[in-house]
């Protein structure tokens, strides 16, 4: 006899590191940054052989992208301007690594709201822009650090890690081969963030997520229905990190900027707005869903003007906060865990039978929609 297996997200957890720097605390360290570098440099600059660093400012920052804060798991070092990096010691093996740790903290969040113990998930899928590590796998680790007897993997498709992780594990769950995985996203934004770069420095902050997707024969009675889940990708070099093992093979340019988040905001802001807001109107459309009547969207958290313009194409009007919340404002830019922010915050006060949408895009690009309607 063949049975209907049917995912559902049984609780959504998360992790924010405590400290935050804010818009203002940003332009400060960077600008005194600029300055240093002009004077060390004024010789050669008067003489036309380096260029004079522009200053930052926070008006820029707030308008063009709606930023006004991040969280960063350690401040000092990042506003220092000698330094711009995070830093923090080097853990030997057999501790923790500092991914898995928020990693797992996300998880036990998530785990404590389903009521599910750990022992009863079969699966950890750790789907985020970075791994710390190639191999052993981080999903691995955050799967022993919980005690889960199964298996366990990582998957980045940058900014849409966590929605293709989701359609994983609803596969999973579909097909028969788990009855419950944790999505793990943990987003140390900060270690691959050139902090120096004017353009692109006040974009990304650090944080965890966790999505519990299971079976709905276990789920608990609160929880949300996997309508339908949509993934695609379109090769694109306007976001880039060219950071890899096979920088070793030219020495002389494994610290060059390219080895760090680089993107062409404008153009990516251009090309992705009507492809995401088209990709959501035609799965709400396969799906039967009327895509002006959803309830709330959870969009990708990277710039305020893109969720402005995309949900407006979706609903049909100027979407308001309660339609389509913003939490970049004070996360910025957290990569794949950006939209489970949005829904793990803005998600309690939904009636059950409303319908929502996950959606995610970025580098890739990647863009992925997970339809979901409140059960109960
Ligand atoms: N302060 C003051 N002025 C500035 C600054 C600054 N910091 N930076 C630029 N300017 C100036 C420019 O010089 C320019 O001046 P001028 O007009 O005289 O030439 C002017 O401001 C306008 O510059 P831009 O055209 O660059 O500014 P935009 O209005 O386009 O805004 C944004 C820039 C905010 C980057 C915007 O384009 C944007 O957000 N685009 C969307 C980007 C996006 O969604 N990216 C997604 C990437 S995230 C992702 O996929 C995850 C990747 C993996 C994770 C990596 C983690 C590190």
């Amino acid at each position: 006899m063949q049975t209907t297996h049917r995912p559902v997200i049984s609780a959504t957890g998360l992790f924010t590191p405590p400290e935050s720097i804010s818009n203002a605390e940003l332009v400060a360290s960077f600008n005194t940054y600029v300055e240093q570098h002009n004077t060390a440099h004024a010789e050669a600059i008067a003489a036309g052989e380096v260029a004079a660093l522009e200053p930052s400012s926070t008006e820029f920052i707030e308008k063009a992208s709606g930023i006004k804060a991040r969280h960063v798991m350690a401040k000092a070092p990042v506003l220092d301007p000698e330094v711009m990096a995070p830093r923090w010691d080097e853990r030997p093996d057999e501790d923790l690594s500092v991914l898995a740790e928020i990693g797992v903290a996300a998880a036990r969040d998530a785990l404590g709201r389903a009521g599910r113990d750990a022992a009863d998930v079969d699966a950890v899928l750790c789907a985020a822009s970075n791994m710390q590590r190639p191999y052993p796998a981080m999903a691995i680790e955050i799967q022993q650090a919980l005690g889960i007897d199964g298996f366990g993997f990582d998957m980045n498709v940058a900014c849409s890690s966590a929605t293709f992780g989701i359609q994983t594990a609803a596969d999973y769950i579909r097909a028969g081969n788990a009855r419950s995985v944790l999505v793990v996203s943990p987003e140390i934004t900060s270690g691959h963030l050139n902090w120096r770069d004017r353009d692109s420095h006040f974009i990304f902050g650090d944080v965890a997520t966790a999505v519990l997707v299971e079976d709905a024969a276990l789920a608990p009675a609160a929880h949300w229905d996997i309508l339908g889940t949509r993934l695609k990708t379109v090769f694109s070099n306007n976001i880039r990190n060219n950071f890899g093992f096979l920088n070793r093979a030219h020495p002389d340019s494994a610290d060059a900027p390219d080895k760090l988040f680089v993107q062409e905001g404008r153009k990516v802001f251009k090309e992705v707005v009507p492809m995401v807001a088209q990709m959501i109107v035609d799965e709400a459309d396969r799906l039967e869903i009327d895509p002006q009547g959803l309830r709330r969207l959870w969009l990708h958290q990277a710039n305020a003007g893109m969720n402005r313009l995309i949900a407006q194409r979706v609903l049909g009007h100027e979407a308001n906060e309660d339609e389509s919340p913003t939490v970049l404002d004070t996360y910025g830019n957290t990569s794949s865990a950006g939209s489970i922010i949005a829904f793990h915050l803005h998600s309690g006060d939904l009636a059950p039978g409303d319908t929502g949408l996950i959606c995610s895009f970025g580098a890739g690009y990647s863009a992925g929609t997970v339809f979901v309607r409140k059960a109960g």
